[in-house]
């Protein structure tokens, strides 16, 4: 069980404030999971590949107790609250929530009403995994307080069939597993077909090295419709192949159809790029990644076709002023870009993509350190 950063600690007063005042009574347990970036790997999850992401020491907090009744607060904004009688038609922010419960007694895992108070600080809609996050720490105090031990793997699991089934988005395993597996100083590289994994160690500092997460803060166009279209670009290219997933395809697999050879072609260089990736951190350290998280990065823009003016400004701005490798990380179309930096260039490359989105009239980037933090954890 990993201690709990500060930063955690913090959140979870707020969680546990937020609880008091609303119900009257303190807490009995409070959980947190954090969001997540890929290091590389995209898309590659819901084709039964290889994906390799870090936990961010973000985190949203669910402070919890066995109720009556459903109840779901939560602080975002100026604070709202969810009270329902039965699972069923959640609807909102509150459906993350009411879905792993949903999930849960699916699984056979049976939960009874709870009242939640829930504060997060992973930004929204940056592609960092804000939703996944609630669901992990959600799923994991309710399983606290009914009683259920459940293995993270099997959790992860639950909580993307809450996504799947109950909110109705067709996501893959990657972000659950991120904020229910990673684990401090690591990336975390997984198979997504049997979760098989291992936390290959990432401590950039030692190395003189820096990763900037670049939030864009460009708005989401169309990216439920478009994940949608590309998850079923892949489905179409395994049948033609006679593949079960594009996981199984052999490297030199060509299709007639463009669009589709396109697709293929970015699941299957991007599954090598993860091995690659492993294996030069296992032998040599960061230093040598770069080039293939900006190869991703192309084969992402020109193959599968999920980045953005925002996103190609800040990979190559950062690029331009000398970052060893940049990518667009998460689901695509807007969201957040990552760049590997030496660390006495960050200030540069920070500058550059600043400068690059003014003089290109996009919204301004958010700009932070990743630190590869804990996986979700029991805080109280
Ligand atoms: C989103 C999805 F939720 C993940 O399952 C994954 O497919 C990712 O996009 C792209 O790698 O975050």
């Amino acid at each position: 069980m990993p201690t709990p950063d500060n930063h955690a600690l913090e959140l979870t007063d707020v969680a546990v404030q937020a609880f008091t005042a609303k119900y009257g009574t303190e807490p009995e347990c409070a959980w947190a999971a954090p969001g997540r970036v890929n290091l590389i790997g995209e898309h590659t999850d819901y084709n039964d590949g290889f994906v390799m992401p870090f936990a961010l020491p973000f985190y949203a907090v669910v402070a919890a107790s066995k109720s009556e009744v459903w109840e779901f607060h939560s602080t975002y904004g100026e604070g709202s609250t969810v009270r329902a009688e039965t699972l069923d038609g959640v609807e909102g922010w509150a459906a993350y929530l009411a879905g792993v419960a949903w999930a849960l007694g699916e699984a056979g895992y049976e939960v009874g009403p709870v009242r939640i108070a829930l504060h997060s600080d992973v930004p929204h809609g940056a592609g960092l995994s804000s939703s996944a996050a609630m669901e992990c720490a959600a799923l994991l105090a309710l399983a606290d307080l009914y009683g259920h031990e459940i293995d993270r793997a099997e959790a992860a699991r639950i909580a993307q069939r809450a996504e799947n089934e109950y909110v109705g988005a067709p996501t893959g395993i990657l972000d659950q597993s991120a904020s229910l597996l990673c684990e401090e100083g690591a990336a975390m590289f997984m198979d997504c077909r049997d979760l098989a994994r291992e936390q290959v160690p990432f401590a950039l500092e030692a190395e003189g090295l820096t990763m900037l997460v670049i939030d864009t803060n460009a708005p989401h166009r169309h990216a439920d419709g478009e994940y949608a279209s590309r998850r079923a670009d892949c489905e179409k290219a395994a049948q033609l192949l006679g593949v079960d997933k594009l996981r199984d395809a052999p490297a030199d697999a060509a299709l007639d159809d463009d669009r589709l050879n396109r697709r293929l072609r970015h699941i299957v260089t991007e599954n090598a790029r993860v091995l690659a990736t492993v294996k030069v951190l296992r032998e040599s350290g960061a230093a040598g990644i770069g080039e293939l998280l900006t190869a991703s990065h192309v084969s992402m823009r020109d193959d599968y076709e999920i980045s953005c003016a925002e996103l190609d400004s800040a990979v190559d701005a950062a690029l331009g002023a000398g970052a060893l490798g940049a990518r667009m990380t998460g689901g695509g179309f807007g969201g957040s870009a990552i760049a590997l930096i030496e660390s006495a260039a960050a200030a540069k490359v920070e500058a550059a993509v600043l400068e690059a989105a003014a003089e290109k009239r996009l919204p301004t980037p958010r700009i932070f350190t990743a630190r590869a933090a804990a996986g979700a954890h029991r805080i109280r």
